[in-house]
């Protein structure tokens, strides 16, 4: 028997949380294979947080208090796993949260509001058009959202919309722990790190860092350097697994 408060544990009631909602149409059947995915990575960085992974995560805090318009953009996966740290997040840095999602269905994006609200989020859900440079659905967001954010936090982002959004002169904050994907390399910051410790340990980034600590940390940001320390990270782990 697997004790509550180990990680096993743990994340065999996330993968029984995200079956439940997989079969009432909340997770994408395609978000079970890229949790799949994001726990080999989580793995690889011994499912905790890491220094570079901290450094990000304080970083997207300061972006976030600093921003004119921030947006918290949530899927599936994001909803299911973390309604309640998004609502959290809201709290600590005045973001808006809003519904986006690439497989996307009207019901599917209502189930997801329904979700986030009964989590105690403030869900922005005006009328979506197809407003990013994207010939798919993916394409789909809100004017007074996403589209006219200054800083979007995207959890879990596919590597097309992440690039759409920079290209459109966006600072995106991009969630992954798989630090060679297209999303976790064309964003401004990213986030390798697991999506249910990263969203407190920015909220708790928002409240605590000082003036000082925010313009420090916006002035030396260098996804590059995040990126390479994760992997470091990974293969450092790996050449000793069978020490
Ligand atoms: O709900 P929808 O329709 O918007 O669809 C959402 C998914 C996740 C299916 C869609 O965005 C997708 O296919 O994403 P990708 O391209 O598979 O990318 C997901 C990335 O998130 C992968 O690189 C995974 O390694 C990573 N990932 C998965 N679970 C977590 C994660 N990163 C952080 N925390 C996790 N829990």
């Amino acid at each position: 028997m697997i004790p509550p408060d180990h990680p096993r544990y743990r994340s065999l009631v996330t993968r029984e949380r995200l079956a439940g909602c997989a079969k009432k149409g909340i997770v994408a059947m395609e978000g079970l294979t890229a949790h799949g995915r994001g726990e080999a990575f989580d793995y690889l960085i011994g499912e905790r947080t890491t220094i570079s992974g901290l450094l990000a995560e304080q970083t997207a805090a300061a972006m976030l208090i600093s921003a004119r318009h921030p947006v918290i953009s949530v899927n599936g996966n994001t909803a299911a796993l973390a309604a309640h740290e998004i609502a959290a997040l809201q709290e600590a840095c005045g973001a808006l949260v809003e519904v986006n999602l690439f497989h996307r269905t009207e019901k599917r994006v209502a189930q997801i509001e329904d979700l986030l609200r009964n989590a105690g989020a403030d869900v922005y859900s005006g009328e979506a058009e197809r407003l990013l440079p994207l010939s798919h659905d993916r394409a789909w967001c809100r004017r007074g959202g996403m589209f006219s954010a200054d800083v979007v936090l995207v959890p879990l982002e596919d590597g097309d919309r992440c690039e759409a959004l920079v290209s459109l002169g966006k600072t995106v904050i991009a969630i992954d722990l798989n630090p060679l994907s297209r999303t976790a390399r064309h964003a401004t910051l990213t986030i390798v790190d697991e999506l249910t410790r990263a969203l407190p340990a920015i909220s708790r980034a928002c409240r605590e860092l000082s003036a000082a600590d925010r313009d420090r940390l916006l002035s030396t940001v260098d996804n590059h350097y995040l990126l390479s320390e994760a992997i470091h990270e990974m293969t450092a782990r790996l050449s000793h697994a069978l020490d």
